[in-house]
């Protein structure tokens, strides 16, 4: 996999390979499905085992474990001299979706603790402290908007606003946060967020290009755009049986249509534009009760910021033009803009996968991160590394171990310079 030359860093000695690949197995068993995928849904009670599991970790490794008023873990290492330095920072996300897979966000957190500890233990020097970050409801499939640990992290999101948000079963966040917060009773709470120099992220690509290509690192540039709304379209119930159709209100029949309408006019040749309707909810669901209120997402993506406006307005008059005899609103829930990374991080990623004789190439991440979030206000970059066809978000995700530990190892050369400065 490596043809390191002499005097260049080695895979082997940056990291414990087995070590990082032992965590991640123990890490998928907390909300493993039957299927062999991951059910850790934000602020469930396998994500506060999560937390606690990743914080155990941290402290055997003579890390310093905070966390924060929305539940996000700070795992540093300060060298010698360097307590006043900002941090350069590496993390990613333990929540996963519903029907997710080992690696979503688990493979930056325990890749991000791994390059901090092993730069602990090597006595390596820097001018930098060095930290791990487990950001909270990075999905935002139980909780919505997603980001939210790294988005309240930069004041784009206080606790207040989101406190009354309920998951589909009604749980308020407020009170799931509390829960979770009660898990960690003796981790200290930072009261503010603390600036940083720049962060790191490792994620698996989450697509097909790395793995066709046969290259073992993507140098992430940027992250396209996202829009998620929430469309609301309200009529009346009524009897199945009895009502004339020519008198009804039907909420079913208009957002069926609305989404039929919507797929055409976003459909795009090129096949760049991403239109998504995730999640459909037709209240009361009675088989024999015509629905007076139906609620669907749309996830939207882009490159292009104009092409996401114009999407946008094509989705408020489809919404309007079928709404028919109902009433039909649009809630924004998160936007996101395409994200350009720092091209001094970037380079850095890039250097450090190529003296480790790694093949690598550039590339835009089509999935949403957390570091596209810091990338809003903090210097950043991401290394990707090829997963099994391309598949997450889906109980099947894999990755090759080889693959795992060599994207490590270029997260921790990639934190080893950059926290040198
Ligand atoms: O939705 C996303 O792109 C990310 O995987 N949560
Ligand atoms: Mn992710
Ligand atoms: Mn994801």
């Amino acid at each position: 996999l490596t043809t390191p030359s002499p005097g260049k860093p080695r895979v082997d000695t940056l990291i414990d390979g087995e070590r990082l690949i032992s965590r991640l197995r123990t890490l998928a068993r907390i909300g493993a499905r039957a299927d062999g995928g991951v059910n850790r849904q934000a602020l469930t009670p396998e994500d506060a085992a999560a937390r606690k599991l990743v914080v155990g970790w941290a402290r055997e490794a003579g890390l310093a474990a905070e966390t924060d008023a929305i539940g996000n873990l700070y795992l540093r290492h300060t060298p010698a001299g360097a307590d006043n330095a900002e941090p350069i920072v590496s993390g990613s996300h333990l929540d996963s979706q519903p029907a997710g897979g080992w690696l979503d966000g688990a493979y930056g957190v325990i890749a991000a603790l791994e390059a901090v500890q092993s730069l602990k233990e090597n006595g390596t020097a820097l001018s930098r402290p060095v930290e791990a970050v487990a950001w909270t409801n990075e999905e935002g499939s139980r909780f919505i908007p997603g980001v939210m640990g790294s988005s309240f992290y930069l004041d784009r999101l206080s606790i207040g606003e989101i406190a009354d948000k309920q998951d589909p079963d009604g749980v308020r966040f407020g009170e799931a946060l509390g829960e979770l917060l009660a898990s960690t009773p003796d981790l200290p709470v930072r009261e503010q967020p603390r600036p940083i120099a720049g962060l790191v992220e490792a994620h698996i690509e989450q697509g097909p290009i790395l793995e066709a290509e046969r290259l073992t690192i993507g140098v992430v540039e940027g992250v396209q755009g996202m829009r998620w709304m929430e469309i609301t379209v309200r009529g009346r119930t009524d009897h199945a049986g009895t009502t004339p159709l020519r008198q009804r209100r039907d909420a079913m029949l208009a957002a069926t249509a609305m989404v039929q309408a919507l797929a055409d006019a976003l459909h795009d040749p090129d096949d760049i534009i991403r239109f998504t309707v995730g999640r459909f909810i037709a209240r009361p669901g009675a088989p024999n009760t015509v629905a007076d209120e139906v609620t669907f997402t749309i996830d939207l993506r882009h490159p292009d910021e104009d092409v996401l406006e114009r999407s946008t307005e094509k989705i408020r008059r489809t919404v309007a033009e079928k709404a028919g005899a109902c009433d039909a609103d649009i809630e924004l829930q998160e936007s996101l803009k395409p994200v350009r990374f720092d091209q001094r991080i970037v380079e850095t990623v890039a250097s450090a996968a190529s003296d480790l004789g790694l093949p690598a190439r550039r590339m835009v991440s089509g999935a949403g991160h957390d570091a596209a979030v810091l990338a809003q206000r903090y210097p950043c970059g991401m290394v990707f590394v090829p997963c099994h066809k391309g598949i997450s978000h889906h109980p099947s995700e894999d990755a090759d171990e080889a693959d795992l530990i060599a994207g490590a190892a270029v997260l921790a050369e990639t934190l080893r310079r950059l926290a040198s400065d």
